[in-house]
């Protein structure tokens, strides 16, 4: 039996077989875990069982975090099905192209709050939802990217969302702590993904990290799976409120 072996996970931000959660997802399941997974909609739903439907995943449904209930309806049926859940990855993002594609300066009020709900505030619904059901203890993963501390160019108003999603994570692993129940960030170099696609000129992200970063390889969804089963086995069990760069070493370079 794998490292998480009787563990069940909830998997949310799988949109194709690119996804981060993709690669993810498939390492718990290597690993041993039985998995619940969400698709952000209809459009969605048949790029997301092409990755699920080879994985013991014995929840799959509709999550849009900003749709009324639909976060709370997963719960629901966690609870029904499970009756406890012992990790959580969060691995969505989302800033109004118009917002994502201004000056930092520049964003609107909205673009902003929207960027903040569907990135950072629907890591804390999650871990609030999460936390009755965590009873022996669990893990929350985040996914951030540098452009948190640096300004990365035309990263925009991601870079202050991350920031705040960061510091969400130190928080609540400090509020968490008591109960066993452990907070973490992954922090991955640049990979080709839908979501990077919104961001421009994202290709010199990549042809950078693979020339620049000290292990001259571009960072794989596989490595961040690997890392994220690590993460939310045991034997992470006193490593809480880090975020954690998996990028070749390229965020030691100015
Ligand atoms: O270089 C990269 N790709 C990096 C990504 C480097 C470092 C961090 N990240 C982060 C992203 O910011 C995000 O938090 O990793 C996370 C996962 O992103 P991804 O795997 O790069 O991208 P993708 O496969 O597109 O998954 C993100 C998904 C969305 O995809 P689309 O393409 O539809 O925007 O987030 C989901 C959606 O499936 N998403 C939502 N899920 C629920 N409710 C919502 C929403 N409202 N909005 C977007």
């Amino acid at each position: 039996p794998g490292s998480l072996a009787g563990k069940r996970g909830l998997v949310i931000g799988i949109a194709n077989e690119h996804s981060i959660a993709a690669g993810c997802a498939r390492a718990f399941a290597q690993a041993g875990a039985v998995l619940t997974a969400t698709y952000l909609n209809e459009k969605a739903r048949p790029f997301v069982t092409t990755i699920t439907d080879a994985l013991p995943c014995d929840i799959l449904m509709p999550c849009d975090v900003q749709a009324e209930g639909q976060l709370e309806a997963v719960f629901e049926a966690i609870t029904q099905r499970w009756g406890k859940l012992d990790f959580v990855l969060h691995s969505i993002a989302f800033a109004p192209a118009a917002d994502l594609h201004s000056r930092v300066v520049d964003c609107s009020a909205q673009g902003f709050a929207t960027a903040m709900d569907v990135s950072c505030h629907s890591f804390l619904r999650t871990a609030k939802l999460a936390e009755p059901l965590m009873v022996a203890g669990g893990t929350l993963l985040a996914m951030t990217y540098i452009g948190s501390e640096r300004v990365i160019p035309h990263y925009g108003i991601m870079g202050p969302v991350k920031a705040a999603l960061e510091s969400c994570v130190r928080y609540t692993a400090v509020e968490l702590g008591p109960k066993k129940i452990r907070v973490n960030a992954i922090s991955p170099g640049p990979i080709a993904t839908r979501a990077a696609s919104g961001i421009e000129h994202f290709s010199d992200l990549l042809d950078t990290a693979a020339r620049e970063a000290p292990e001259k390889e571009l960072v794989k969804i596989e490595d961040c799976g690997d890392l994220a089963a690590f993460l939310v086995s045991d034997a992470a069990r006193m490593l809480t409120g880090t975020i954690i760069p998996i990028d070749g070493g390229e965020h030691l370079l100015g």
